[in-house]
């Protein structure tokens, strides 16, 4: 079913107060386009802004679509505000890449009343009701750890005592918990392992590079630090920062870093030896996303969860010739 801003709804929001922006060219009444109301997270990181332009390339006029694109500066509340302007405007689908696993409830009550589908990306959300998404399409965060961590038992095999600082993403964001618990169970079955601290990165740079310089100054004396543990890429790069301006050298024989996106700048470090191993999590969702609104378009029922499939590399893995094609 097609829906566009229709010119009564335009006026009942503006006599309600609302901010109705006036219908574009586009949203004529008989427009065959698919609306898509997409609610992004921010542009925290490498990937998010490669997710981002995947979802811009898939979703044009040319391919049949109207894209409402709304970037949430990474706050939970404009991504609330994003959605119910989504629900105002009528679009036909709502994509929310959800920036935090909780209080989802009411504003994806407030869609499935105005019957609008969601198709949630990436990261996920804690709900009961899981009728009120069509399908989540991402990735198995805690698998993604999980390798890791297999990753690390191979290189410290035996019971020699391995000193861990935890650089985590966006808290209670499901990339962040399901990379967090991966290495909280690891933590478990080697007692000889040692998380020194955890600190919030938040999936950036800048963060990164400062609770990690400031974790450093504020120790009597500087650390051993056998392993760092980055979240993403960008935390990476913001504590290899901190870590070499303290006089640390990462890579073998010195800091192992474990970082997940494998985007070209974090595959970059990687081939230097600087990162020992990228987990890959891949942000060109655009096509999947496609794929599930056009079998919604055809009546189909989706499965509820769509894992993307994802590798890691290690320096000797990493080519010329990978990082020429890298798509991110
Ligand atoms: C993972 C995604 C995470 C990335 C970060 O799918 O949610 O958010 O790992 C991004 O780079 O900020």
């Amino acid at each position: 079913m097609k829906r566009v801003l229709s010119f009564l709804a335009a006026a009942a929001l503006l006599l309600a107060g609302c901010r109705a922006e006036p219908p574009a060219a586009s949203d004529s009444a008989d427009s065959d386009l698919i609306s898509v109301g997409i609610c992004q997270v921010g542009a925290e990181s490498d990937w998010r802004v490669a997710n981002s332009e995947s979802m811009k390339a898939t979703f044009t006029e040319e391919n049949g679509y109207q894209l409402y694109f709304e970037d949430a500066q990474q706050k939970q509340e404009n991504q609330f505000r994003a959605i119910r302007r989504f629900i105002q405007q009528q679009v036909d689908y709502i994509v929310l890449m959800p920036i935090t696993e909780t209080g989802w409830e009411s504003v994806l009550q407030e869609a499935r009343e105005a019957n609008i589908p969601v198709i949630l990306v990436d990261r996920m959300v804690d709900v009961e009701d899981e009728t009120l998404y069509a399908t989540h399409i991402g990735s198995d965060f805690t698998r993604e750890g999980e390798i890791a961590m297999e990753w690390l038992e191979k290189k410290y095999p035996d019971e020699t005592p391995v000193s861990i600082l935890h650089i985590q993403g966006t808290m209670d964001s499901s990339a962040q918990t399901g990379r967090t618990v991966a290495l909280e169970q690891a933590l478990q079955r080697h007692p000889n392992w040692t998380r020194l601290a955890s600190l919030n990165g938040d999936f950036t740079q800048a963060k990164s590079y400062e609770v990690v310089r400031d974790f450093l100054a504020q120790q009597p004396t500087p650390p051993t630090l056998d392993v760092v543990y980055c979240e993403n890429d960008n935390e990476a790069f913001g504590t290899i920062q901190a870590l070499e301006e303290a006089g640390y050298t990462c890579g073998e024989g010195g800091v192992t870093v474990i970082s997940f996106d494998a985007t070209r700048n974090g595959l970059s470090l990687c081939q230097q030896g600087k990162i020992l191993l990228e987990m890959e999590c891949n942000p060109l969702l655009g096509p999947l996303v496609e794929e599930a609104i056009q079998a919604l378009e055809s009546g189909e029922t989706l499965p509820r969860q769509q894992y993307v499939g994802e590798a890691s590399f290690t320096p000797e893995q990493v080519t010329d010739t990978l990082l020429e094609q890298r798509a991110y």
